[in-house]
């Protein structure tokens, strides 16, 4: 494996002629501003259109997880409640208060849920869009802000229509009328090209949300961008390619980091290894590889845990101990030692840290080796979960419900 070309031009910009401490701490603010990114993002909607199982389910918890927004009672949130990523504090999912009085006010109602705190609105509804909907949805633009349809509950008409006419039935006819419909009634509501997503929350890897997903993340920029990709569940096989690319940018950034730290005087000459095991457990959790994760994911398809346990094939998994990371950068920096030899001679600054450059050839190795095993992992995982529905559309199982909508 190669650095990579793109790592040595960004690398250069920031290194150029600049001390050890400078860089390190320029490297350290870009990780940490990258880290503390926040993302919040507003669920809104009439009492009972899902909103509050869509949040559980971009959280990826169960709706009797702690933590997770109540789901299924009588009445509606009356104050914007805030639900936090499981492993991304800086995410949040406002559950915000019902729109669907006949009083509704759109202006009013955006400064009571205090609208200059989200990133963007998502706007739910489990039937037809409406008046309110398309007012909301011009407030929120005329305040600066983007807003997303999401028809919630697919699940549910597509089983419906299939009982009312059985030898008819076609599934993608139905979501494409589903669709239609819904941007029909927007349009009637003075709203062009309105973009609709359609959604099961207890089936996220069927219909729209990967195109949900994606929107989001080409309408947002930079960190904001990043920390979308890594806090919205990877639920088809091109989201943890996404997944596995937004991070891959990131390497350089940690390793060079590591090796800086242990170059610095009073530190011994080896890498930050605390540093490299947090990472290689954040990717873990961003790849859903952790215990927390697999249960619910196994819950969810209601397949026992250990099967996809059983797809976690990677070395980097569970907690490795110190010195099994110290034996993979040994031998990491061997692999490295041409590489190594490459970027002292792209960077005279290594030159004199020379123990250092092969840290760094180390850690950037080991990084990508433990991301490529995760996303390799977290596909053989999703296989196994929803077999060969990890294609978008088809026929879907209802399994809480005791049948096969197919
Ligand atoms: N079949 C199906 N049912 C869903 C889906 N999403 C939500 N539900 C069910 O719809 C009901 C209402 O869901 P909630 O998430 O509580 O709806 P809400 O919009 O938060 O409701 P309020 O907080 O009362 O406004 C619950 O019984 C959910 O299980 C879905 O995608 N498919
Ligand atoms: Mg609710």
């Amino acid at each position: 494996m190669d650095i990579k070309e793109v790592d040595l031009r960004e690398m250069a910009s920031v290194i150029q002629s600049k001390v050890v401490l400078e860089v390190s701490s320029q490297v350290q603010s870009l990780l940490d501003s990258l880290e503390t990114t926040t993302l919040d993002i507003a669920v809104t909607g009439e009492g009972g259109a899902g909103k509050s199982t869509f949040i559980n389910a971009m959280l990826g918890i169960r709706d009797d997880d702690f933590g997770a927004a109540k789901t299924g009672v009588v009445e509606t949130t009356a104050s914007p409640t805030p639900y936090l990523h499981p492993h991304l504090p800086h995410v949040r999912l406002w559950d915000l208060p019902g729109i669907g009085t006949p009083s509704f006010q759109a202006k009013k109602y955006l400064q009571r849920v205090r609208f200059e705190r989200y990133d963007f609105f998502i706007i739910v509804t489990s039937e037809r869009f409406r008046e309110n909907h398309a007012e909301l949805a011009r407030a929120v633009a005329a305040m600066g802000k983007r807003f997303y349809f999401v028809r919630s509950k697919v699940d549910q008409d597509l089983w419906a229509t299939q009982q009312r006419r059985p030898s008819s039935f076609q599934e993608a006819q139905v979501l494409q009328e589903i669709e239609s419909d819904c941007s029909r009634q927007l349009k009637r509501e003075g709203l062009e090209n309105p973009k609709v997503f359609l959604i099961s929350s207890f089936h996220l890897h069927r219909f729209d949300f990967h195109r949900l997903k994606d929107t989001l993340a080409e309408e947002l920029e930079g960190h904001k961008r990043h920390t979308l990709l890594l806090s919205f569940p990877s639920v088809t096989a091109a989201a943890v390619q996404k997944k596995k690319s937004s991070l891959r940018w990131h390497i350089w950034k940690k390793a060079l980091l590591a090796c800086f730290i242990s170059a610095l005087p009073g530190h011994p000459f080896y890498l930050n290894v605390p540093m490299l095991m947090k990472t290689l457990k954040n990717y873990q959790q961003h790849f859903g590889l952790d215990d927390a994760s697999l249960e619910t994911l196994a819950a969810t398809v209601s397949k026992p845990s250990y099967e996809l346990k059983n797809q976690v094939r990677s070395k980097f998994v569970g907690g490795l101990s110190e010195e099994a990371i110290q034996t993979v950068l040994r031998q990491s920096a061997i692999c490295g030692q041409v590489a190594a030899t490459a970027l002292n001679s792209q960077f005279p600054f290594f030159n004199n840290l020379v123990a250092g450059a092969i840290s760094f050839v180390a850690a950037y190795y080991l990084l990508h080796t433990a991301l490529d095993s995760f996303a390799e992992d977290a596909q053989r995982v999703l296989e196994r979960a929803y077999g060969l529905e990890t294609v978008v559309q088809g026929s879907i199982g209802c399994p809480s419900l005791g049948f096969t909508c197919e």
